[in-house]
């Protein structure tokens, strides 16, 4: 792992419909996020919130992509910045905000690999189109949209597409599907490790094969992670819990592991809503899993 990180917080709540999660970035940081890093030795640059187009009222012009224009424009700021903290050959750390930022993460990061690898920890897929979205929230949409999946101007956000291929995504932690996500899993064969393969081979199986896949298959691999991966008795601060989640020692081994592979080129920590928190417990269980992402260790 690179030894210098630049954080970007994404303040963003328009990709989703329950307000607070915009003070993700503020709860990560309150929580400790560049303390914990800097304890391990790491030179982090905190370059701030990127602005948010945030409307007084927020009305949905089009209930198929809700608040499309902004969420797109964050986007094309975030994706920029991310292109240049790694052409400056730093990690970036991007703290959201909802999930509809990896759209920006991934169009700045992918550009400087031939074939990036991704981990979706979720209890989502997070593979909705304007068509299969139950909901018209774009949060449920970044990784169809990198796949190059949807509406034109997710789809081609930063001037190209796809950003990613099916083959080199993995999803770890999947327990709520809508049919038209689990008809494209289906169709482009991606791999999914669901609640029900995770209590059947265990965490360490899982990652084992995750990490052995991607040493084949990838030249970086971006971590993008859900809080609501987990499951809500430890991490309540979301805005769409799903019941039988990932264990707080589940988690940690998989960060533990991905640590030691060495093999993760940008983080981003999303969905966290301190609104819906107890006492900033689901920011203080993200900046622990950063901990040991980053190579904390317990001896
Ligand atoms: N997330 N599949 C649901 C939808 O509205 O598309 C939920 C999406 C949740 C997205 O948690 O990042
Ligand atoms: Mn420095
Ligand atoms: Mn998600
Ligand atoms: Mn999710």
């Amino acid at each position: 792992m690179k030894d210098k990180i630049s954080l970007i917080g994404v303040p963003m709540d328009l990709g989703q419909s329950r307000r607070g999660v915009d003070m993700g970035p503020s709860a990560l940081r309150y929580a400790g996020a560049i303390e914990r890093l800097q304890n391990l030795n790491f030179d982090i640059h905190d370059l701030g919130d990127i602005p948010i187009n945030r409307p007084g009222v927020i009305e949905d012009t089009d209930s198929k992509l809700k608040n499309l224009e902004q969420v797109i424009e964050a986007n094309e700021i975030l994706a920029k910045m991310v292109d240049e903290e790694i052409k400056k050959d730093r990690f970036p750390l991007i703290l959201g905000g909802d999930h509809s930022i990896a759209i920006g993460s991934l169009a700045g990061i992918s550009k400087h690999y031939e074939n990036l690898g991704v981990i979706w920890y979720d209890a989502h897929g997070d593979l909705n189109t304007s068509d299969t979205s139950p909901s018209g929230n774009i949060h449920g949409m970044p990784l169809a949209a990198s796949l190059g999946l949807g509406h034109e101007r997710l789809t081609n956000l930063y001037n190209y597409a796809p950003k990613i291929k099916p083959e080199n995504i993995v999803i770890i932690g999947a327990r709520s599907l809508d049919p038209g996500e689990k008809d494209l899993i289906k169709e482009l064969g991606i791999k999914v490790y669901t609640m029900h393969e995770i209590d059947r081979l265990g965490m360490s199986k899982v990652l084992e094969e995750t990490i052995n896949y991607f040493k084949e298959h990838t030249d970086g691999v971006h971590l993008s992670l859900d809080l609501d991966g987990l499951d809500p008795t430890e991490a309540p601060g979301v805005g769409t819990p799903v019941l039988g989640g990932m264990t707080y020692r589940e988690s940690h081994l998989a960060m533990e592991m991905l640590a030691e592979s060495n093999m993760i080129t940008s983080l981003e920590v999303v969905e966290v809503n301190p609104i819906l928190d107890e006492k900033n417990k689901t920011a203080t269980l993200a900046v622990g899993l950063m901990g040991s992402l980053f190579g904390e260790k317990l001896k």
